[in-house]
């Protein structure tokens, strides 16, 4: 295996996470004000990753000034990572959209909003009820996202709308539903702790999930940590195990790991038989998955695939899998989650402390995209196309079931092509920037061009999304609004309003129910008057549910007891207090939510991969994130002078030295990064954290999904992000 001195990182990317977390001050983060009274002190939910830290938020005149980590948190204990510490100042940056631009001019609320149904109208009226969509995020709060979904589907009479957590969780989502029944991450954070093994496929928690991370140091019990990702990341460096696997070759490896438990008798034939439906046909099939074939075909040699096997073995019962976008991000992704879903179900890994097959979510309210956005699931996870379920959500939320459409939306990439095709014309874009985020951006930007109508809902108005807007509807961002976000391990926190938000930028909430009045369709909604109170529209919609959460009682519990974790219904609500019992999982008793209560074992053969290295082509290009103070699009993180500090400079292609001898590239240099669909230059930095054959540039550039090729997991229409074929040459 080749491995790398963790000096040559050091070099590379500044200071490690960890010195980060313990030393903030020593980073320019963090300097609290003196004259701040405690008491003067509220506090909220850090609105960047799905980690959900508790911040305290340090007030002046009744604005935040300044902000600490929270050290009653159950989830971060008094630690956060650079984004954190820089919440508040993102906020001030000088292209906050403060005004809305119709054709790129300022006009008043009035002209804008009027303007928005017209035209939305004219077209829906026209061409019917496909040709107007809405692509929404998983980083608004969920009463937004509630509002947004159903304003635009039962007001508007929208069929279709997405969001950018397909490009994110729609794998884990598809994955958990079919082998769960239910879309539930069955995990607390404590199970970080509480390992004696935690299994990382392509997951990097030190840049990622820095807070996670700190969970999983502190970690009493010695844990073995195997870490699974073609290249050698801050994560893989500390772990004690890495298997540098071919990129997407996972889904081989983990039926040869299956392969080699069953040989080896590592399988709780109990739990199997009481809990679980499928298994001979899953061990029959993982026959053939033979340590030579799967040593061939993932480059992991048979030595490592036992020693692999043997943790898992050994470390049962405590192993936890943990997952993130080199799984999800996959051309098989589904299969590839569901193999590791296997892994814990066949050795009874789950339901127990330190256990499970559990999916980290990405953005801070990712999660509660997939129960409230309406877009895939009809609100509280419910299907569209079953009637007792439009009855139901009819009567939580007080909207006539005929508003309710019978089918789900199409998958953001199909109603791309619809878009392609003349059939939807016109996109609202609500807090997601994909004219920089989404795979193969020329062919995104080709397709927006064809739009009679581009909306774009954002806190700036400088994206490259917005830039191409006919429409931008300035919002206030995160600590100018209030509302609820879910965490990765199913904790439902409440983030307040700190800050008056710039000119006349307005929260996403106030914006929808602006649109409803101006449509005609502010009957519907005459209950949302707030988002305390669409919050309890909502859980009328969870009652029965698996993520039932009717025993909540409201805002003010979620402020006093450091955030919930679904389910909670009235019956657990009398049963125990959720401020003491900070920390519950799924699946204690070993039932699923499936109609016979047993989880599925689903496996299918490997497929080819779509864009593979080839003689013009030879380097796979592997994306992802850079460093822990970028945030994705960087049009937020990009605004703070502190975590400007922290970050190259320039965009870095990472790059085997020995590529680069043969290639005549030394470190430093200019290079060409070369796709079929476009090139852009970067600056090489040889390394042997990746494999030969293999490159990495981070995904903040916004000329970085120029090069990626389009191709999707079949199930969960989930883009491939992480494998395209390029060439490197010299500048
Ligand atoms: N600092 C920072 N933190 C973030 C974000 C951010 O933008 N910046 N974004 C948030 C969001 S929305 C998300 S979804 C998460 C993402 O969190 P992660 O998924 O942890 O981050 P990535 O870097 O996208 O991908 C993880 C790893 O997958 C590896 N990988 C690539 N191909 C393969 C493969 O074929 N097999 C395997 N096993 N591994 C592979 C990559 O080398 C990479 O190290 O991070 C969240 N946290
Ligand atoms: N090559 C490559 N591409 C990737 C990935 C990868 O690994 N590789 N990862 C993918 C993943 S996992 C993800 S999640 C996506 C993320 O892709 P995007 O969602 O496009 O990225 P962000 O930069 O987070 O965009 C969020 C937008 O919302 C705005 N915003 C923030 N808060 C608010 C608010 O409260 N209200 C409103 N109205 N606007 C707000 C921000 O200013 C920003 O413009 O990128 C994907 N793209
Ligand atoms: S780890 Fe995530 S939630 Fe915690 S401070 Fe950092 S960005 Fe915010
Ligand atoms: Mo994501």
């Amino acid at each position: 295996m080749i491995t790398a001195p963790a000096m040559t990182f050091r070099e590379w990317d500044g200071p490690l996470t960890s010195d980060l977390v313990r030393e903030p001050a020593k980073f320019g983060l963090g300097q609290v004000p003196s004259r701040l009274l405690p008491d003067a002190t509220t506090k909220a939910i850090c609105g960047f990753c799905s980690t959900g830290c508790g911040l305290k938020l340090h007030l002046k005149d009744g604005e935040a000034i300044n902000l600490t980590p929270d050290p009653d948190y159950p989830v971060n204990l008094g630690t956060a990572c650079p984004k954190g510490w820089e919440a508040l100042a993102v906020l001030d940056a000088p292209d906050r959209a403060t005004m809305p631009l119709l054709h790129g001019k300022p006009v008043e609320w009035d002209v804008a909003l009027k303007y928005f149904c017209e035209k939305m109208k004219g077209i829906l009226d026209t061409h019917g009820r496909e040709a107007a969509a809405f692509l929404s995020t998983g980083q608004i709060m969920f009463e937004e996202m509630a509002f947004l979904g159903s304003l635009a589907k039962f007001g508007m009479g929208m069929l279709h709308g997405d969001g950018n957590t397909r490009q994110c969780m729609a794998t884990a989502v598809t994955a958990y539903k079919e082998s769960f029944g239910f879309d539930a991450p069955p995990f607390t954070y404590a199970d970080f702790e509480e390992s004696d093994v935690l299994v990382f496929i392509g997951a990097n928690p030190c840049i990622a999930h820095p807070i996670m991370w700190q969970r999983v140091l502190s970690n009493e019990r010695n844990p073995e940590i195997i870490v699974v990702d073609p290249r050698k990341t801050e994560t893989a460096m500390a772990a004690t195990q890495h298997y540098a696997i071919k990129p997407k070759s996972d889904l081989t490896l983990l039926y040869g790991i299956a392969h080699l438990i069953i040989r080896e008798g590592g399988v709780n034939q109990n739990f199997i038989n009481e809990h679980t439906n499928n298994f001979e046909e899953f061990a029959k099939f993982v026959a053939d998955y033979t340590p030579d074939r799967v040593s061939a075909e993932t480059g992991i040699s048979v030595e490592q695939l036992n020693k692999f096997a043997q943790t898992i073995i050994k470390g049962t019962p405590r192993v936890s899998f943990w997952w993130t976008m080199g799984v999800n991000q996959g051309h098989q992704a589904t299969r590839t989650a569901q193999a590791i879903i296997n892994l814990a179900l066949m050795t009874g890994n789950i339901g127990k402390p330190g256990t499970g097959a559990n999916s980290i979510t990405g953005q801070c309210n990712a999660m509660g995209s997939r129960l409230f956005s309406n877009t895939t699931s009809l609100l509280g996870g419910h299907d569209f196309r079953n009637l007792a379920h439009r009855e139901k959500v009819a009567a939580a939320t007080g909207i006539p079931v005929h508003r309710i459409p019978d089918q789900p939306s199409l998958a953001y990439d199909q109603i791309l092509d619809a878009a392609d095709s003349g059939k939807v014309k016109a996109i609202w874009f609500v807090a997601t920037n994909p004219s920089h985020s989404w795979i193969d951006q020329s062919r995104f930007n080709r397709i927006l061009d064809k739009l009679d109508f581009i909306v774009v809902q954002d806190m700036y108005c400088s994206t490259e999304t917005a830039k191409r807007a006919h429409l931008v509807l300035p919002a206030a961002g995160w600590g100018e609004k209030e509302g609820c976000f879910i965490n990765s391990e199913r904790r439902i926190g409440y983030s307040p309003k700190v800050r008056r938000a710039p000119g006349q930028a307005l929260a996403d909430f106030h914006i929808f129910r602006l649109i409803a009045h101006y449509w005609g369709c502010d009957d519907l909604f005459r209950g949302w008057t707030s988002p305390e109170a669409v919050f309890r529209v909502l859980q009328r919609c969870t009652e029965n549910q698996p993520c039932d959460i009717t025993g909540i009682n409201g805002h003010e519990m979620l402020r006093k007891s450091g955030g919930v974790q679904w389910p909670l219904n009235r019956e657990q609500a009398a049963k125990f207090d959720v401020s003491t019992s900070k920390q519950r999982r799924l699946f204690a008793d070993g039932k699923f939510y499936t109609l016979d209560k047993k989880a599925k074992f689903i496996f299918d053969p490997p497929t080819e991969i779509p864009d593979q290295a080839r003689d013009e082509y030879p380097l796979v290009l592997i994306t992802g994130r850079g460093t822990s103070a970028q945030w994705h699009t960087e049009t937020r993180t990009g605004k703070s002078a502190v975590l400007a500090k922290m970050i190259p400079e320039e965009l870095m292609l990472d790059l085997n030295v020995n590529d680069a001898r043969h290639l005549k590239i030394s470190d430093g240099m200019s290079v060409r990064v070369i796709s079929p669909r476009a090139e852009l230059t970067a600056k090489a930095r040889l390394t042997t954290c990746v494999n030969p054959g293999e490159v990495f540039l981070p995904m903040h550039d916004n000329r970085v999904n120029q090069l990626t090729y389009a191709s999707f997991d079949p199930y969960s229409r989930q883009p491939s992000y992480k494998h395209s074929a390029v060439r490197v040459e010299k500048a």
